[in-house]
């Protein structure tokens, strides 16, 4: 796997250098002096020897009894736990979210791992009645062949668990290509698979970057799947690129999730959500809370609250265990973070906490900056508009459900909103009427559960659902049989009237 810290591709079972000889360093963005891992700068040729072992390993693979498959599945999963700490201590060294929230991804693999380890007694179709004497039908899942996944630093190894673990117990074979700024935590878990059990070639990782490995992991005529869960705008471009050939893609992208809190909510509840929804991850995850809907009654007193709660927060370095808020992933976020607060002052939003770059002593070797809440936040602000992926809050009034629901909706996106309010016809109007993928009732935008499907409407996604019953159909296509047992030529219904 690895000379010193320096980390190597895996593709057919072998850990293997770059044919590019060339390697880039992963930092830790709490302390960039830190150097958490050397890793492959890996070229188009790369990416097309791991196309190649997994086309290969796909046609025994797919073969695999399910119900063995997901034994496989089961024995990573249990792995995983024994894994637990040090994958999670390693992952906020690379990514930088707290160490709570770095077990808690580990867990989100070890989850999905379980789960669909027992689809592979499952996978259900379905036997149904034949309109024709002696005939049997039936609906059965095939799985379509290699997968390439394309996936994002925010969740470093349960996003990449997420795709991998249905996608193989379907059938299917897999080149998973890590986020550039995160690759340690999927070389952790490649290991895992390769030490139990997962046959050569099954899962591949090839590292390096989006722009130049982009292109082979989606154009090569066997990837039959594409995952992708990143920006809209690249998005876009993936969904493009595979429609000549028809490739299933599965996209998860962009999000401005709300919070509405009406005047009736428990509003100590409704701040605590907000925090957690908002500052949790740094910001940083496709559901967090970036925008508040409040109720104009209810208004100062939750800003004030919540301020004050956002103030308290401890940044800093998440390994230790009393910090409640990492840094930014790297120093580019931190510059979109930090001009997204620049536009919202200009755009005369009231800038209500936070707002800077923290400076000084360890903040200063990485990419801090404070929980910044902005009030006053209107319509045609690009703060209300444009993800940030950052620890910044936009806040605005609404005066009764109605008009909560009609700036609920304003935005491009739809994966996840949440309502706090104590009327029961209020939080069933809302979870009807706001149009998203997720939605809680007095429960922050964050903290899906696997088990239920995950994704978003309008330009969060392309119809397509993660996690849960929902992913097989993302890698597995319906066959539909039907066994004649009559002897004699039987016409279909359709063809004797
Ligand atoms: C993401 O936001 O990128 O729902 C994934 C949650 C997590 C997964 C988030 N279980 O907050």
């Amino acid at each position: 796997m690895k000379a010193s810290n320096t980390y190597k591709n895996y593709i057919g079972g072998q850990w293997v250098e770059s044919k590019s000889g060339a390697t880039t360093e992963n930092r830790n963005p709490a302390n960039t002096d830190e150097v958490v891992g050397v890793f492959q700068k890996s070229t188009a040729e790369d990416v097309q020897a791991a196309i190649d072992a997994a086309a290969e390993a796909y046609k025994k693979w797919r073969l695999v009894p399910a119900p063995k498959r997901g034994e496989i599945l089961y024995n990573v999963a249990a792995r995983l736990v024994a894994e637990k700490e040090r994958c999670a201590r390693e992952m906020t060294r690379e990514m930088g979210k707290i160490i709570d929230e770095t077990r808690g991804d580990v867990q989100e693999a070890i989850d999905m791992t379980f789960y669909m380890a027992g689809e592979g007694r499952r996978l259900f179709g379905v036997t149904t009645p034949s309109e024709l004497a002696n005939k049997f039908n039936m609906t059965v899942r095939q799985p379509l062949g290699v997968c390439s996944f394309i996936t994002p630093w925010n969740f470093p190894m349960a996003i990449p668990a997420w795709k991998i673990m249905p996608a193989l117990v379907c059938g299917n074979t897999v080149v998973i290509k890590p986020a550039t700024d995160t690759p340690l935590s999927v070389a952790n878990l490649m290991k895992v698979m390769e030490e139990e059990g997962v046959p050569p070639g099954v899962v591949n990782m090839v590292t390096g970057s989006g722009g130049a490995l982009g292109d082979s992991l989606i154009g090569d005529d066997r990837v039959r799947v594409v995952s992708f869960t990143g920006s809209t705008e690249v998005g876009r471009k993936v969904s493009m690129a595979c429609a000549p050939k028809f490739k299933h893609s599965c996209l998860e992208m962009g999000g401005k999730n709300v919070q509405i809190v009406m005047d009736d909510a428990d509003l100590g509840l409704a701040v605590e959500g907000a925090l957690w929804g908002a500052f949790g991850t740094t910001g940083q995850r496709c559901t967090a809370t970036s925008r508040i809907v409040c109720h104009h009654d209810v208004v100062d007193k939750f800003i004030s609250m919540l301020a004050k709660r956002a103030e308290s927060l401890n940044v800093g370095n998440g390994l230790e265990e009393s910090v409640q808020m990492g840094p930014c992933i790297n120093q580019g976020q931190l510059d979109t973070v930090l001009n997204y607060i620049e536009i919202g002052k200009k755009e005369s939003a009231r800038l209500v906490t936070g707002g800077e770059k923290l400076t000084g002593g360890a903040y200063d070797k990485g990419f801090f900056v404070k929980p910044t809440i902005f009030a006053e936040v209107t319509r045609d602000m690009r703060i209300w508009k444009e993800e940030i992926f950052g620890p910044v809050l936009s806040v605005t009034t609404c005066s009764n459900l109605d008009e909560a629901i009609e700036l609920a909706n304003d935005t491009i996106y739809g994966l996840s909103a949440s309502i706090y309010t104590r009327d029961v016809n209020k939080a069933y109007t809302a979870m009807r009427d706001v149009y998203t993928g997720i939605f809680y009732v007095n429960a922050p935008t964050i903290g899906a559960e696997t088990h239920l499907p995950f994704g978003g409407v309008k330009e969060t996604g392309n119809g397509h659902r993660e996690a849960a019953t929902a992913a097989l159909d993302v890698f597995s296509e319906w066959k539909s049989v039907y066994v004649d047992f009559s002897g004699a030529l039987q016409r279909a219904q359709i063809d004797t009237e």
